[in-house]
């Protein structure tokens, strides 16, 4: 039985995940040597351009405006404003989702000749739409960009009739975890939900997470944001939580799409429950991975040989 005593202060274990997850996220922005003409080593056949008239705000020139970009690090570029260029200021830049609500990646160059151009450290994520704008800084004034659209790298999907997870791409969980739950295989995560038995001992078809544990998954083919829930997990014993992060690759950057969603709903002649998770929510066009991390939080070693969510299968709901 779980006591009192047993339940820890789980804020500060949730504050340093949710740190390293971001922390993941940061990226770092460097000022290209040469962009808009200034400073640059690399020989060019072009003939030297003449300088653009800078007017009052940055104009956003690349990625243009509901492009696609052909990169996972494309070239960010914009037209300097009038008394904001090469020495005078520095440029901030930022990405976001398409809504605007949750921040993608940000950082700072100074400004080029002319022009000012800033590529992100890490790839950004595939099969989405972001929004992007620079705040220009001098001294002591700034001027702000408009904002655009444009769409990330699609996502590689194969062609599937099954909905269901092909491949583990990786998986975690903690020693204590490893010396205390006796569901460890993440193959058992792969396929149609297919779990049973009685416990404690005699459980399969599942793998039990244990606090901080995950399991990624390639689907090989894509699920896709259609109206309403898009991906459903598979989870046995009890009713725990689940959080799911979706990715376009399998070196991610995943995106979380639920947290801590209850798998408390039972299809008839089905042992595992399920939950379901909406792209839409994260707003995620399409994804391939799936990264599904526990979302009980119950302190290892718990009272059970299968603590944390114990997962059975992931199935897509809106097959691309
Ligand atoms: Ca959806
Ligand atoms: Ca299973």
């Amino acid at each position: 039985m779980r006591t009192l005593q047993d339940s820890p202060p789980h804020f500060w274990m949730r504050r340093a995940r949710l740190v390293f997850l971001r922390a993941s996220l940061l990226l770092f922005v460097s000022a290209l040597p040469g962009c808009g003409g200034g400073g640059s080593s690399t020989p060019s056949p072009s003939p030297t351009p003449t300088p653009e008239p800078l007017g009052p705000t940055p104009v956003l020139i690349t990625p243009a405006a509901n492009e696609q970009a052909a990169s996972d690090t494309p070239t960010f570029t914009v037209r300097n404003a009038l008394n904001y260029d090469q020495g005078q200021a520095t440029y901030d830049f930022k990405v976001t989702t398409a809504s605007g609500q949750r921040e993608i990646a940000s950082g700072s160059v100074p400004a080029g000749l002319g022009r000012t151009s800033a590529i992100f450290a890490t790839a950004l994520p595939r099969g989405m739409t972001l929004a992007w704008s620079v705040v220009a800084r001098s001294a002591s004034t700034e001027v702000a960009s408009t904002t655009a659209t444009f769409r990330t790298v699609a996502v590689a999907c194969q062609a599937s009739a099954s909905p269901f997870a092909k491949t583990v791409v990786d998986s975690f969980l903690t020693a204590c975890t490893i010396a205390h739950n006796h569901y460890q295989d993440p193959q058992a995560v792969l396929g149609p939900p297919d779990a049973g038995g009685s416990g404690p001992d005699s459980y399969f078809g599942f793998m039990s997470l244990g606090e901080g544990g995950y399991v990624t998954v390639d689907m090989q083919s894509c699920a896709q944001d259609l109206p309403g829930v898009d991906v459903r997990v598979y989870q046995s014993v009890s009713q725990e939580p689940v959080t799911l992060f979706a990715s376009g690759s399998p070196t991610g950057p995943f995106q979380e799409i639920g947290s801590r969603v209850r798998c408390g709903t039972r299809l008839p002649g089905t042992f595992s429950r399920y939950c379901d998770f909406d792209l839409g929510a994260a707003e995620v066009s399409e994804a391939r991975y799936f990264r599904i991390q526990d979302g009980e939080l119950f302190p290892c070693p718990g009272d059970t040989v299968t603590e944390g969510a114990d997962i059975d299968a992931i199935e897509i709901l809106h097959l691309k």
